[in-house]
């Protein structure tokens, strides 16, 4: 029957799955591979897929519970945010392929109980970033960062997790919107997934991403103006008048929900700034699992990040919550923005 071998190619028009599209680089990639940051991805995915599920019911919270409230029995419900956390630590906890986690929603480490095996890579991640915005139907998204062990103990340590951006071997979100959308990247293209809720898949629907080298878009919590900084006041003031690398004003778009701000900016061309202020000093977001990751997808797709004076991939993480001032988008636009802390322009 040589004669009737059906060429598999010929079914790409059918659409590749995550499943196929990580399975297929991990082999080119590293033909020695066991598969591990594979099967690692798909259980994250897993898990990604179950609180789409619950995120879409977000509204019927009252009935059906995810509230932080107490219901009619008089017992707490928990609140959605907490219940994705669970979700993805009862999901790659028992998978072998993790030494240990590290969870925006926790102080410390999150260690891999002795009855399962410990793995290769440690895993840092926010459940569900912008859960404030939930009540109002607005995008959430889980951000994900996995870096390799460099703990030689019988389990993984805080050290594993506090390694610069840098070390990242793969990165990347799952923003729950319109539709529920995950990107990734190990250091070799941006690639965006579209669930199909219809087989419950992610298909393949953004190949190699590229960020536009220039943006439009300016994106920034402009009530904290005042409590600003000069080099975050002229930049923003730079973005909104013809002293810019666009040579006019950029549009202001802010979401306030950090994923769906950055999306949209990957795919349009912009920057995103949450700069210190008067009140948070050392900046709002957290290096580990909100600006680390979407650095290394940043930098992947053509973009950049930094502080403003370093580059958010170079920071050394003191501390799990270690938080930083984050400039993060286009290259020429963030280059700009580095030039106002650098003594250079207006600074
Ligand atoms: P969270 O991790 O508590 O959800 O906070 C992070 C969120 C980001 O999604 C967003 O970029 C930022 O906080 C918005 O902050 P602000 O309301 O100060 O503009
Ligand atoms: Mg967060």
């Amino acid at each position: 029957m040589a004669g009737n071998a059906v060429n598999h190619d010929c079914e790409r028009h059918i659409g590749i799955s995550f499943t196929e599209h990580v399975a297929e680089s991990q082999h080119r990639l590293s033909p020695a591979a066991r598969g591990e940051l594979t099967s690692l991805l798909l259980h994250l995915m897993m898990a990604a897929k179950i609180i789409a599920r619950e995120t879409r019911k977000a509204g019927l919270v009252d009935i059906l519970g995810l509230t932080g409230r107490t219901n009619v029995q008089g017992e707490k419900v928990q609140k959605l945010d907490d219940y994705a956390d669970d979700i993805i630590i009862r999901n790659l906890r028992y998978t072998g392929h993790l030494c240990v986690m590290s969870s925006e929603e926790h102080e410390d480490i999150i260690t891999i109980p002795e009855r399962y095996a410990i793995g290769n890579y440690a895993l840092t991640f926010d459940p569900l970033d912008g859960s404030s915005n939930i009540d109002a139907n607005v995008s959430i998204g889980t951000i994900f960062s996995i870096q390799r062990r460099v703990s030689d103990g019988p389990t993984g340590t805080r050290q594993d997790i506090l390694q610069r951006g840098k070390n990242q071997v793969c990165a990347g979100y799952i923003i729950y919107g319109s539709s529920t959308i995950m990107v990734y990247t190990t250091g070799h293209g941006v690639h965006g997934f579209t669930l199909d809720p219809s087989v419950g898949e992610f298909l393949l629907s953004h190949p190699d991403i590229r960020i536009p080298e220039q943006g439009r878009i300016y994106s920034v919590n402009e009530g904290n103006y005042y409590r600003w900084d000069a080099p975050a006041r002229k930049l923003v003031e730079a973005f909104k008048s013809e002293e810019n690398p666009r040579g006019e004003p950029y549009s202001s778009r802010y979401i306030g929900s950090l994923v769906a701000d950055f999306h949209r900016n990957l795919l349009y061309g912009g920057i995103f700034i949450y700069p210190a202020d008067a009140k948070s000093p050392s900046g709002k977001l957290r290096l580990l699992p909100e600006a680390n990751p979407l650095a290394f997808v940043a930098h992947n797709a053509g973009g950049l990040a930094t502080t403003g004076t370093q580059r958010i991939l170079d920071i050394e993480p003191k501390r799990l919550h270690h938080r930083v001032p984050l400039i993060i988008g286009s290259r020429k636009d963030v280059e700009f923005a580095e030039s106002f802390y650098s003594g250079g322009t207006g600074a």
